[in-house]
């Protein structure tokens, strides 16, 4: 279907090497794109590579760190040059610290808030600036649960979260006469790597979450790749500035006492 065809386009997926950055990475190429992928750590890049290409997806890596401008601005230039225009930046590169607030070291709050708050602001200026040259562009922001809600233990993401779902109102404010469309996606819980010590069998959070989601299940990461798909291709080109929620109802609901 044309409207969701994404061939001839370019997605760079900030640290689209594992988890939900796959999975998104992995709906785009399905969809036609080519994806090239952003990544701290060598080995981890060359792993989600051979991945990609096993698969048949055109795919290139690069290795940067989303929070250093200066490399981030050298590194734009280099794929642009090497591969082409990036029509679509997924910024997805995130990280968690899960500490009470009480005792955070602020370091760690710091650190939370620079990758996952000013790290997705470098890369929409500085790939911003390339798709407002040329008239177009998609920018999906990866928000989450904690873009709305609290939760004990992780304050620095929660913060961080809400900034980046209000970032992404803001840049779709200065932007969609650029014909950019800038959105989010917000992952309610999804098995990954990165909720993995709280899903283990017997922490209580594991039960918590599933009786807490009406859908009744923890998120599968391929159920993400057709809201990908939407906020990157031309069927969204009216759709500024929204958090799509793929929760599986969580934010629904209230919820229920645990005899219902
Ligand atoms: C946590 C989880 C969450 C998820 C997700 C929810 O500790 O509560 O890790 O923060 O990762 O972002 O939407
Ligand atoms: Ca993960």
């Amino acid at each position: 279907m044309k409207l969701f065809d994404l061939s001839n386009k370019r997605a760079l997926i900030t640290g689209g090497t594992h988890g939900l950055g796959m999975a998104m990475a992995e709906g785009l190429a399905q969809a036609g794109a080519e994806l090239v992928i952003s990544s701290t750590t060598p080995s981890k890049l060359e792993e989600a590579l051979a991945y990609y290409k096993s698969k048949g997806y055109k795919a290139s890596g690069y290795i940067f760190d989303v929070t250093d401008e200066k490399i981030v601005a050298e590194q734009i230039e280099a794929i642009e040059k090497n591969q082409g225009p990036i029509h679509i930046l997924v910024n997805n590169a995130g990280i968690i610290k899960r500490e009470p607030a009480v005792s955070m070291p602020i370091e760690d709050f710091r650190c939370v808030i620079d990758v996952d708050l000013v790290g997705a602001f470098i890369m929409s200026q500085l790939v911003g600036r390339k798709m407002i040259e040329r008239n177009e562009g998609k920018i999906i922001n990866i928000c989450s649960m904690m873009s709305e809600l609290g939760r004990n233990s992780v304050s620095a993401y929660a913060a961080a979260k809400g900034g980046l779902k209000m970032l992404t109102k803001n840049l779709a404010t200065e932007w969609a006469k650029h014909n950019i469309q800038v959105n989010g996606i917000g992952p309610g819980y999804f098995a990954t790597s990165q909720t993995e010590p709280i899903r283990v069998d017997g922490n209580p959070f594991n039960e918590f979450i599933i009786s807490r989601t009406p859908a009744g299940r923890w998120g599968d990461p391929e159920d993400l790749a057709g809201t990908a798909v939407f906020l990157a291709s031309e069927a969204s080109r009216f759709v500024n500035g929204q958090i799509i929620y793929v929760d599986g109802g969580i934010l629904a609901t209230i919820g229920k006492p645990s005899n219902e």
